[in-house]
């Protein structure tokens, strides 16, 4: 991607224009995602094949170039080779939240479904393909009890949240996008909110009961945002990121305990007033620090015009022929 100082490994998507899609398989079950030679199988999934342009995520290195990626159909032998877990293969949680609804929004790394709760209203338009709106007053997806062990407890861990918001900031303060705790400010957990008029304007990461940064940088109403936050463990060097640009803002620093608590998206967990109003899309968490150009990547990779700036998802011409010479495909076939 250029722009990138280096390469990046990551998750990404793309759209399938509705010429590749009128030639698949009535559910997808036959498109593959190759890198530029055309051949080699990147892990991918689709969030919602029903698009009249569907959204695929896949895994993939990106340089400082153009990427160039190759989507394929036309195979009506082929069957179903999506590998989401492989997608979000060095990710703790990952939520593309197109889900059909009208309960789960599911993680891709299979642990962590989120239950809708309140009437989270699925099927919104995102920033990738659906995302989920919440009214800000009752509406979360609860991701139950984080035990121990869990791979989102992330004790003595550090962290990355990556996620689009859209965001209304009206309604409660101390807004909460994703919030693991059992008391304020992350207590035994951590959370990251988003905050209105009402009780000063901020933007803030919690961790184990304390703001570790804080800034009054808020985003933009009623569009779409990229958000992340970068947390060590070991020094107050937490990062706010707003699209793709680290920000300013307060320090402290703070160690995630090893402590059960539930956890949430769009709300905290041990009372009400906490609600976030607006939409969510892409939450993303990794058990590490990203770089910065994993960040630029995260907030600029997604939108599926930007793959085209990259030249990326060329149409190839002789899409059944050469499909036919793809051996797994062959293989997936029976
Ligand atoms: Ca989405
Ligand atoms: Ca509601």
């Amino acid at each position: 991607m250029p722009g990138l100082s280096g390469s990046v490994t990551m998750p990404c998507c793309v759209s399938i224009p509705a010429s590749l899609k009128s030639l698949c398989q009535a559910n997808g079950e036959d498109l593959r995602i190759t890198s530029s030679d055309g051949e080699t199988l990147l892990d991918y999934g689709i969030e919602d094949w029903s698009a009249a342009e569907p959204v695929v995520h896949f895994r993939h290195t990106f340089n400082t170039g153009d990427t160039e990626v190759y989507a394929y159909g036309g195979n009506a032998l082929a069957s179903d080779d999506q590998d989401k877990v492989g997608v979000a293969q060095d990710c703790v949680g990952y939520w593309p939240l197109g889900d059909a609804g009208p309960t789960y929004a599911y993680d891709w790394t299979g642990t962590n479904t989120g239950s809708q709760s309140g009437g989270v209203t699925f099927g919104q338009m995102g920033r990738q393909a659906d995302a989920c709106g919440f009214d800000g007053d009752n509406d979360f997806l609860d991701l139950g009890t984080i035990g121990i062990g869990n791979p989102l407890m992330l004790n003595g861990s550090d962290l990355t949240v990556s996620v689009f918001i859209k965001p209304v900031l009206t309604g409660d303060s101390y807004q909460r996008i994703v919030d693991k705790s059992d008391g304020g400010a992350g207590q035994n957990g951590y959370a990251i909110i988003t905050n209105g008029s009402l009780s000063g304007f901020e933007t803030t990461a919690y961790a184990n009961g304390n703001a570790v940064v804080r800034t009054s940088t808020l985003p933009t109403v009623n569009v779409w945002n990229h958000l992340a936050w970068t947390h060590t463990n070991n020094a107050a060097t937490d990062l706010l990121w707003f699209e793709g640009s680290s920000i300013g803002g307060s320090q402290s620093a703070q160690i995630i305990p090893n402590a059960e608590t539930n956890m949430r998206i769009g709300s905290w967990n041990h009372s009400t007033g906490r609600e976030y109003k607006g939409d969510l899309d892409g939450l993303i968490i990794f058990p590490r620090v990203c770089s910065a150009d994993e960040i630029k990547f995260l907030a600029k990779a997604y939108p599926a015009s930007a793959m085209l700036e990259w030249g990326a998802l060329v149409e190839p011409s002789g899409i059944i022929s050469r499909i036919m010479h793809h051996r797994k495909l062959m293989a997936g076939a029976g």
